[in-house]
């Protein structure tokens, strides 16, 4: 009895091999768990594209911090197994499930005040993306996966100053060959751009409104022939139908 109790709970955890975004660095500089981060509670990805909890993840945890970003700026979003990384020692789950192969993006959308304003209703704009690498085979997971969980992109300098909320996501495709199979993880970080950018974005999207359930971006088999995480060789796209802007 006891040994079928913990085959059952092993079996638990390793089927919630998910992740969490949970805190931020700016240009090395760490900035606290949850600092400054709007994140969710647990670890559970969102599967409907429609929910408002698409924007930010489910709420959980606020913070009042804005965190101050140069434009130009190196910045860290870092993703964990569970809040503080691993679940446990040697968690071979942390910073996330090998198997979530998919790709990762970053959004930002102007608001008055990062640290009150609601996250409806808003403009979005997609600064960074790591997507598929057919020729490597590299998903923009394994490259976070590579850096313990840290998912390293450029502020665009071009970016104006002023308050934004910055959306950083994984979208995982390991179970998205059936219609809402796709998991995605994101939370927002609450950011105060500085420095003399002009940008304004001629482009933008609303979430949820940016992707559709049936979009062939989420509704789609990665495993090639061979049963690999390749996507049988062939290119991928982020979903959300926007490209990266340029400064
Ligand atoms: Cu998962």
């Amino acid at each position: 009895m006891k040994f079928s109790l913990l085959a059952t709970a092993a079996f638990a955890l390793s089927a919630e091999a998910h992740c969490i975004f949970q805190e931020l660095s700016v240009n090395g500089q760490k900035q606290g768990s949850l600092v400054g981060l709007r994140a969710p509670s647990d670890n559970n990805p969102v599967y409907d594209v429609t929910s408002q909890d698409i924007i930010c993840q489910k709420q959980g945890t606020t913070s009042s911090k804005v965190i101050d970003v140069p434009a130009g700026a190196k910045l860290g979003a870092y993703f964990g197994h569970v809040i503080g990384g691993a679940q446990f020692a040697n968690d071979p789950d942390n910073p996330i499930a090998k198997s979530h192969k998919g790709p990762v993006t970053a959004w930002l959308a102007k608001v008055d005040s990062a640290a009150s304003a609601s996250k409806t209703g808003l403009k979005w704009f997609k600064v960074w993306e790591d997507t598929f690498d057919a020729a490597s085979k590299q998903w923009g997971v394994d490259h976070m996966i590579a850096n313990q969980g840290w998912v390293n992109f450029e502020l665009p300098a071009c970016v104006a100053p002023g308050e934004y909320l910055l959306r950083v996501e994984i979208l995982a495709l390991h179970s998205a060959k059936a219609a809402n199979g796709a998991q995605f993880y994101m939370s927002c970080a609450q950011i105060k751009v500085s420095g003399s950018g002009t940008f304004t974005p001629s482009q933008t999207v609303s979430f949820p409104g940016a992707y559709q359930k049936s979009d062939p971006s989420i509704v789609v088999n990665i495993y090639g022939l061979t049963g690999q995480p390749d996507n049988g060789g062939k290119a991928y796209s982020a979903p959300g139908n926007v490209p990266v802007i340029q400064c």
